[in-house]
């Protein structure tokens, strides 16, 4: 006998709240060692041995040969952004988090926004083309879930003469058949945030083939310092603590159990729900290496009975916290939503519809299958009492 939905004056089927994002983080006797060890060498930032050792280990994933280690995934793609000199307009996905047109316009540059492919959720080339302007500079792209942007948009840089940046920040260990991420464009931004694949608490970190762009980069993240008193570049503070690299070293340590668990996981949300009409879950099967990070579900409200927001309430009711990314879309934030004509240039339809329509729901190390099985099954007995839960939302909202 199955449990009522707590909307419907059932008890939650979760006790404590169940989150999108939880940290995977390794073996916590590891991290303890690394940092007693680092407490006793009194090194606790820039540049120091467990950086460059996570630098190391992350570079030798990627197979890089250099990446500079930042204290989060929003300076590294300033610094990146800024060390590859672009400026005026750069087009970027209106569909990704605010960080990545947050990175240009923080910094005067003018995010021009695309639309995304529907089933990729990637950059539409076509739509890249559209809003390619005289002021453009750069294009910025995501490589949203982990599943690399088409190499067709490396094409139309080329044509263009445009550099090409990529926001990796879902898609480390993630690659096609003939590259990792890492490789793509003039360098790529990873973020090491406590919500991402591995974490290093916050942390960022930029990869290129391009020894000088490592070189500049280096010097910027450190106020353009090149030793002491010697200041040779415009820079900032963009170091990585030791703690955080100690952190994310720990975390890497655990890459192929996270891989396997996220993998897992994944597989079993998507034999569950696949029965369940209205409902599409992203599938990275076609991506020869993935972190499979996240589980990425379209709610078709005519089909399914129910809103994405009707859903996620529902779920919520539950203690199964379902995110709903990128609500409401970038070009509807501030400060582009106040200034739509510089911005928005070409129709976002596609974008428009997943930031209505996607939800996140919880997975990673910190999820078990018992806890993927009572989230479906909250989502399945939704679908059946979908009237109901219409009607105490109308009433709750009245
Ligand atoms: N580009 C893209 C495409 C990105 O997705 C991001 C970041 C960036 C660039 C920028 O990289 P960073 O500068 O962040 O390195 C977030 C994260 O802050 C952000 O890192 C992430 N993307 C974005 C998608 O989500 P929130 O507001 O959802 O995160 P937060 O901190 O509220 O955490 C979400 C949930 O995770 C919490 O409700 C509970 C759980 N959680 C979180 C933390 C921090 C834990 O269980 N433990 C924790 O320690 O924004």
């Amino acid at each position: 006998m199955s449990q009522p939905l707590a909307i419907l004056g059932g008890t939650p089927r979760f006790p404590e709240p169940l989150h999108v994002g939880r940290p995977n983080k390794g073996d916590r006797e590891q991290f303890l060692a690394r940092v007693g060890e680092m407490w006793d060498r009194n090194w606790l930032t820039n540049d120091g041995p467990l950086v460059r050792e996570f630098e190391a280990a992350v570079a030798r994933e990627s197979g890089v040969p250099h990446c500079v280690a930042m204290c989060n995934g929003t300076i590294a793609l300033e610094i990146a952004i800024r060390a590859l000199g672009l400026s005026g307009e750069v087009i970027v996905p209106a569909y990704t988090f605010v960080a990545t047109a947050h990175a240009l316009q923080w910094q005067g540059i003018t995010p021009v926004f695309c639309d995304v492919d529907p089933v990729t959720h990637n950059m539409d080339v076509r739509s890249v083309e559209r809003v390619l302007s005289p002021a453009t500079t750069g294009i910025l792209g995501v490589h949203l879930w982990g599943r690399p942007c088409s190499e067709e948009l490396q094409g139309l840089a080329d044509d263009r003469k445009l550099p090409l940046l990529f926001d990796a920040a879902h898609a480390f260990a993630c690659g096609t058949e003939t590259k990792s991420v890492g490789n793509f464009g003039r360098a790529e931004v990873l973020s090491f945030h406590a919500t991402k694949f591995v974490n290093a608490f916050e942390g960022g970190a930029v990869l290129t083939r391009d020894p000088d762009l490592d070189r500049r980069m280096r010097l910027m993240r450190n106020f353009g310092f090149a030793g002491f008193d010697n200041v040779v570049h415009v820079g900032t503070n963009g170091k990585l603590p030791e703690v955080s690299a100690a952190m994310g070293l720990t975390s890497l340590e655990a890459l192929p159990e996270i891989v396997a668990t996220n993998r897992g996981h994944h597989a079993r949300y998507r034999a569950a729900l696949r029965a369940i009409p209205g409902l599409a879950v992203m599938d990275y099967r076609d991506v020869p290496r993935h972190n499979h990070q996240y589980i990425v579900v379209e709610v078709d409200a005519g089909t399914f009975g129910l809103t994405r927001d009707e859903l996620v309430t529902t779920l919520q009711r539950e203690n199964i916290l379902a995110r709903r990314y990128f609500f409401p879309g970038c070009h509807r934030m501030a400060p582009y939503r106040d200034d739509p004509s510089r911005h928005v240039r070409v129709p976002l339809r596609v974008t428009e519809r997943l930031c209505d329509s996607v939800m996140l729901l919880p997975t990673g190390t910190a999820v078990g299958e018992a806890d993927i099985d009572a989230i479906c099954e909250a989502i399945r007995m939704s679908r059946d009492s979908a009237e109901a839960i219409r009607q105490t939302l109308r009433r709750t909202t009245a």
